[in-house]
């Protein structure tokens, strides 16, 4: 897409989803385009790192069904931790069936997603009418395109997913690692300062190379931060070189 990079305020004007106002909002009174997505075991562990790190970033994402003690207490605590500093609650789904059984997924099960989540990711592989079971209050982001090598979303699968996307009025942006149309908001997850790849076909780019070449809204650093021997301070330095690669290419 030949489209010049918007500010987040120009963003902001085209958005008709609370959640994805709700996002820029925050980006732009924290000064931050950072998600860490906290894949971690411990409940206890993830409520550690969501109080060192929740000034400095506009969402956690989680894999709930990672975590080996998901409680309903835990995501009181979350919210809490998430309200006091003001950031989102992404879970990282990636739902990828018929609406009927997505429906199911989303609302029920051990995780009951449609309860806590802000936003979530959902592949587009079952087709639009699969989408429409998330409702109009969740923020569906889907996954249009992977990091990792030799993924199959080719750029036939990529437009299509787009063409769907765009459609859909629950659909606020896409995970991908190239330009999207201006209107839905773009999430780049592989994004390492150190790392180039890790030994299980994930590939990685830094802040500055997704920012200038894929015009990214937010960055999804897990790795990164969680993994790292201070967390809050890796934070912080993600956090300082994904604002300073929006202002450098804006
Ligand atoms: O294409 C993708 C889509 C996603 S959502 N590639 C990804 O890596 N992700 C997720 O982003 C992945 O599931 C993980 O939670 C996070 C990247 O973590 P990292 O440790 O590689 O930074």
């Amino acid at each position: 897409f030949s489209v010049p990079r918007l500010t987040y305020e120009e963003k902001l004007k085209l958005q008709n989803h609370p959640i994805s106002k709700k996002l820029i909002e925050i980006a732009l009174s924290k000064k931050t385009n950072l998600i860490a997505s906290l894949d971690t075991y411990k409940s206890e562990e993830i409520l550690k790192l969501a109080d060192q790190i929740g000034d400095f970033i506009v969402a956690i994402k989680l894999h709930a069904d990672i975590i080996t003690d998901f409680s309903e207490n835990f995501v009181y605590e979350l919210k809490k931790i998430a309200a006091i500093k003001n950031f989102l609650l992404f879970e990282d789904r990636k739902f990828g069936d018929i609406g009927n059984t997505q429906q199911m997924q989303f609302n029920g099960g051990v995780y009951k997603i449609s309860d806590w989540a802000d936003l979530v990711t959902s592949h587009v592989i079952a087709g639009e009418e699969s989408l429409q079971v998330f409702g109009e209050e969740i923020g569906v982001v889907t996954i249009a395109e992977m990091s990792s090598k030799g993924t199959l979303t080719d750029e036939n699968y990529k437009s299509k997913a787009i063409n769907i996307s765009s459609k859909m009025s629950n659909v606020i942006g896409c995970v991908a690692q190239s330009k999207l149309p201006p209107s839905l908001l773009l999430f780049t997850p592989g994004v390492n300062l150190t790392e180039s790849e890790d030994s299980k076909g994930q590939q990685f780019n830094t802040p500055e190379k997704v920012f200038s070449d894929y015009h990214t809204d937010f960055i999804i650093v897990g790795r990164g931060i969680y993994r790292a021997k201070n967390p809050e301070q890796e934070a912080i330095r993600y956090k300082e070189e994904g604002w300073k690669a929006y202002l450098k290419n804006c």
